[in-house]
């Protein structure tokens, strides 16, 4: 009886090992999480607003919903609209006040560079302006040993 449940024993965590190695395996990330995650992964960017600039945290994410954390960390008033390689308008966090903060949630499937830009006054000409690109959604697994 003794000898039975020592086997169990051992099994379970041979399992649990089994489960420990399957949860490193690079690809199965998304795997790991999928009873609260959704179907496809979000990639959060930071955006900080002045005057005048806009810096973006992050280069690039790949393709899929980006969730953009905007920030106005100026004086003024600022928004920041969000365009695609071919100049159209995917959507904006609309007009922040001095320390307000606010998320753009898009989905961004079309690779290329896009444009995050703040359309109020001239502001763009004078430096309100960044950009970033949208990858291919398997490069960051790709790019994984650099974590
Ligand atoms: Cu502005």
């Amino acid at each position: 009886m003794s000898a039975r449940r020592a086997t169990t024993a051992a099994m379970a965590v041979a399992a649990a090992v089994a489960a420990t190695v399957a949860a490193h395996a690079p690809g199965v990330a998304s795997g790991s999480g999928a009873s609260t995650a959704r179907s496809a992964p979000s990639t959060a960017v930071g955006v900080d607003l002045d005057e005048f600039d806009v810096v973006v945290y992050r280069r690039r994410a790949p393709q899929g919903t980006v969730r953009f954390n905007v920030t106005n960390h100026g004086e003024d008033p600022h928004d920041l609209v969000v365009i695609d390689a071919k100049g159209r308008r995917r959507g904006t966090v609309g007009v922040l006040q001095p320390a307000e903060r606010r998320t753009l949630r898009l989905t961004l499937r079309t690779r290329g560079v896009y444009r995050l830009v703040c359309t109020l006054g001239n502001h763009e000409q004078r430096g309100m302006l960044a950009r970033m690109r949208i990858t291919k959604a398997t490069q960051r697994r790709a790019s994984r040993s650099g974590r």
